[in-house]
């Protein structure tokens, strides 16, 4: 009879969203059965993410995972054989010892990344529930989507400085409800764009990517596609913006277009009045990983009336996050697996995050493959947001496909709406 122990753990080179090597994961059990897991990639990465295994040989620009491969083949398959599947934590710090290694570096995050995800899979499906339930850590919530509708800077060639226009429906009822809402908008926006003559193709994360000179009329847009859909801006759909900041920093400044170079506060005055101007309730990476000060201030100045997410200055790390709690840098904090490499660290930052009263978003990343297993993270820690692109494009589909599913089978989990603290006009 199956004692749920791994038998095998095999690495496979696959393909992500932007036709680059990609590794699947798959763990098997003494029983035969098997589960796979597929690893993401990042465009616009925060330098202390822990690192990638990659072969840099000339094949693939040096982004095949072969070495990756032998590394679950050689090193970690032997040492986990025969452990017991279910024990999750126990397998990491496994995995992390393993590696020796404070930015995983030995075995690199997405191999570890792969296998710990793999593990995951296999452990739900031995003990036949839902991956979010195995994983379940807090009271389970579905999130509100966050969907990047206009991509620019390295998602793209628009030209847009700002990386992500993300549109919130806090005021839907339920998850089926925001992807409407979502979706309706996308539509409407696609049809305001032809008129105005710009462009449809879309970026990296399948939101459009007009070549459009002035961030005020990209806001003009989504106002008025909003309206289009016959929802209210700020009430059913509020706004947020990834600004990607890392990409624009120039020594201590912020090039901001080819002849305008601003000092962090400058940039933040630049924020405080679209936040005037406009139903925006979100702003991530608006200042760079480095510019500490910049972000207390930015913090001080506007995390009252708006949330103020972390993502390239934190990297999903415990130490990056504390300090950023210590010092007040921020109010929010992005979440990407793949930025610290196991699934238990990740959910000990979440964690962390909720009991410092910050809100938590669980994120993709740019160059994305079809696995969902995001969504159940989401789930399981409660986290009441969750970003994974536009509502186009199979692999960001993935993840919201897989919440509405998750909403239509467990009609207990409410809908996170706005009750992570929208601040908005209509409060
Ligand atoms: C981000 C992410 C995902 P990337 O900056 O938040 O949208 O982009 O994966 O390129 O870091
Ligand atoms: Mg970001």
């Amino acid at each position: 009879m199956s004692q749920g122990v791994i038998h095998d753990i095999r690495g496979f080179q696959i393909f992500d969203s932007r036709g680059w090597p990609s590794l699947a994961v798959e763990v098997t059990l003494d029983s035969g059965a098997s589960a796979l897991a597929q690893v993401p990639a990042g465009a616009s990465t925060g330098s202390h993410e822990a690192r990638e295994m990659r072969d840099g040989t000339a094949e693939f620009s040096g982004r095949g995972v072969t070495r990756a491969i032998n590394l679950i083949k050689e090193v970690i398959r032997p040492r986990l054989y025969g452990y017991p599947i279910n024990q999750q934590g126990e397998l990491d710090r496994l995995l992390i010892a393993l590696d020796g290694t404070l930015d995983k570096s030995r075995l690199g995050a997405n191999t570890i990344l792969g296998v710990s995800l793999a593990l995951s899979h296999a452990a739900a499906q031995w003990l036949k529930i839902p991956l979010y339930q195995y994983w379940q850590a807090r009271t389970m919530v579905l999130p509100t989507p966050q969907f990047n509708v206009i991509n620019g800077g390295m998602h793209s060639d628009s030209g847009i400085p700002v990386q992500e226009f993300l549109l919130i429906p806090g005021g839907a009822s339920s998850f089926a409800e925001a992807m409407r809402m979502g979706t309706e908008v996308y539509h409407a926006l696609k049809a305001r764009l032809q008129d105005g003559g710009y462009r449809t193709a879309v970026g990296d994360e399948g939101g459009f990517a007009p070549q459009i000179r002035e961030i005020d009329e990209v806001f003009q847009l989504l106002l008025q596609s909003i309206e289009d859909a016959g929802l209210r801006p700020g009430l059913d759909l509020a706004m947020g913006i990834d600004v990607a900041a890392n990409s624009l920093r120039e020594g201590s400044r912020y090039h901001w277009t080819s002849s305008v170079q601003l000092e962090s506060d400058q940039l933040v005055d630049h924020y405080a009045e679209w936040l005037r101007q406009y139903p925006v309730i979100s702003l991530e990476d608006g200042l760079a990983e480095d510019d500490w000060a910049g972000w207390a201030y930015l913090t001080q100045r506007l995390g009252q009336q708006c949330q103020i997410v972390g993502d390239d200055i934190f990297v999903t790390h415990p130490k990056l996050v504390s300090r950023g709690i210590h010092d007040q840098s921020a109010n929010a904090v992005l979440i990407k697996l793949n930025q610290i490499g196991t699934v238990t660290e990740t959910k000990e930052v979440v964690a962390m995050a909720m009991d410092a009263g910050w809100n938590t978003v669980v994120s993709h990343r740019s160059g994305e493959t079809s696995d969902f297993s995001l969504a159940d993270l989401a789930v399981a820690v409660g986290a009441r947001q969750v970003k994974s692109g536009a509502p186009a494009r199979g692999e960001r589909l993935a993840k919201y496909n897989r919440l509405l599913l998750i909403e239509a089978h467990d009609s207990r989990l409410p809908y996170a709406g706005w009750s992570w603290g929208k601040v908005g006009a209509d409060d």
